[in-house]
């Protein structure tokens, strides 16, 4: 056994018993309530889920197991002469509650390489797909081909112990985030780079590698905003669609590649992941407009109230939790501002964050006016040369992985059975919110 799988055992272990008795004793006691307008409203604030890894807070955003990210950025180990955290101690940290040492991360980085090998049939599907396909569904359909290896798949398959789900699980989620990267670049050369593939660097930690992989080899920057966006997208706490499909399919006990694969189903829609394409694409359009990568004030708010006034919403901005700024927004900012010196893309996405809040605010109709985390990816990935924003929902579904991941390796050590809430019918609302009024 490995020295993290022997550490999230230890761990996993004492807080199931808690848990099971905790559930035992006190299993019919209330811990909330539910409105007409939760049930009628996409489930907002319904507490229903265990997820171990991270909380999200409406003012203060997301921590990691009580961290917030300028927290991570003090407390995890960094890249080979970069300040930001590397993904691998946010996982350590995610799964087993503890941050790591440099020489844990160090072994990570060195356990996912040896754990990278993509199965040959990944590259014969993708072969089977136009490069036009959009590069969700060539990443969704490669993490499904992925499911050969399952371990779990194949345990399960000869007769498992319950008490034994945990360590398959385990096996499945560490290969699955180890080949992640090499499946993603891949996807990226084939699609826009002529089917020209570069070799991971061994030396590389994980995001330093998928930077290598993805062709912007000669950029220490980039490698830098790669172990930070891979960081900071990592997880939201269980409740987000993408995070919450994939909770609810391995509650089935489909194993992680199944499982991730409808997460990333779920990632693709354009309210929630697919936003960090919208954003760009919708910049673009409006200095295709405007003739000008230079915009006014007054052009940009005319540009947000005209798309407002077709009835489109303004992608990055709004959320289903979040009251304030995203702190990963605020991240990214501060990674331009010490990174990059004027740049125009850049200082739309800053002039927008002075624009939209008051324009959104005043509908009176929009809980929350601020950015989110993808109303600032793509300015950073087109100032280093990743153009093509098509791609972009890619590089989230790489880095919500490791929240998805540490968080099943928790659900079948928990032992968290099918999930099934209880849907009603309309008659039946109105009658109780006859009953209760
Ligand atoms: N632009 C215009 N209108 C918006 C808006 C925005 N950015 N955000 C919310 N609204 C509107 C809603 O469409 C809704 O209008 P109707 O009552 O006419 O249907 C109203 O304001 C109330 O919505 P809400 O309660 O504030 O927001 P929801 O919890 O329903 O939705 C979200 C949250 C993110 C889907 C929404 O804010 C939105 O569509 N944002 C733009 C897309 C986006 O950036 N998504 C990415 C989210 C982060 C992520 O998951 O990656």
């Amino acid at each position: 056994m490995d020295r993290l799988k022997k550490k999230f055992y230890e761990k996993s272990s004492a807080l199931k018993s808690e848990f099971k008795s905790t559930i035992k004793k006190h299993g019919a006691v209330k811990v909330g309530s539910v409105n007409a307008a939760q049930v009628a409203g996409g489930m907002r604030g319904v507490q229903s889920m265990i997820w171990e890894t991270s909380e999200l807070d409406a003012e203060k955003g997301i921590t990691f197991r009580g961290k917030s990210i300028p927290e991570l950025k003090e407390l995890l180990p960094s890249g080979k002469d970069c300040k930001e955290p590397l993904p691998e101690g946010l996982f350590w940290l995610m799964l087993v509650d503890e941050i790591p040492t440099d020489k844990d991360v160090q072994w990570l980085s060195n356990e996912w390489e040896k754990r990278s090998k993509v199965p040959q049939q990944v590259y014969d599907v993708l072969a089977s797909l136009s490069p036009k396909t959009h590069p969700m569904t060539q990443f969704i359909l490669a993490i499904n081909a992925m499911q050969v290896d399952s371990e779990f798949a194949k345990r399960y398959s000869k007769g498992l112990s319950k008490n034994d789900y945990w360590d398959p699980t385990y096996e499945d989620a560490m290969n699955l985030i180890a080949r992640l990267p090499v499946v993603a670049a891949y996807i990226y050369r084939r699609t826009y780079h002529k089917n020209i593939h570069y070799k991971a660097d061994l030396s590389l930690d994980w995001a330093g590698n998928f930077a290598q992989m993805l062709g912007v080899t000669d950029n220490e920057d980039f490698k830098s905003l790669m172990r930070l966006y891979l960081t900071i997208h990592a997880d939201h706490e269980g409740g987000n669609a993408s995070a919450h499909t994939g909770h609810l399919i391995s509650s089935t006990l489909s194993d992680a590649y199944l499982s991730y694969g409808g997460a990333m189903c779920s990632l693709a829609g354009p309210l929630h992941g697919l936003a960090n394409q919208e954003v760009i694409k919708w910049i673009f359009a409006m200095t295709k407009e405007l003739k000008t990568t230079k915009p006014t004030k007054e052009q940009v708010s005319k540009y947000i109230n005209d798309t407002l006034a077709s009835g489109q919403v303004i992608p990055g901005y709004g959320h289903a939790v979040l009251r304030e700024p995203d702190p990963r927004f605020t991240a990214q900012k501060v990674f331009a501002e010490e990174y990059i010196r004027d740049d125009d893309y850049v200082n739309i996405v800053w002039q927008l964050f002075d624009t939209v809040p008051d324009i959104l605010g005043a509908l009176g109709k929009v809980k929350n006016p601020w950015p989110n985390v993808d109303a600032h990816s793509g300015a950073l990935l087109v100032h280093y040369g990743l153009k093509e924003y098509s791609y972009y929902t890619v590089l989230f579904g790489v880095s919500r992985a490791l929240g998805v991941m540490a968080a099943t390796c928790w659900s079948r050590a928990l032992g968290l059975p099918l999930e099934r809430p209880k849907s009603v019918n309309f008659e039946w609302l109105k009658q109780a919110i006859k009953k209760n009024l």
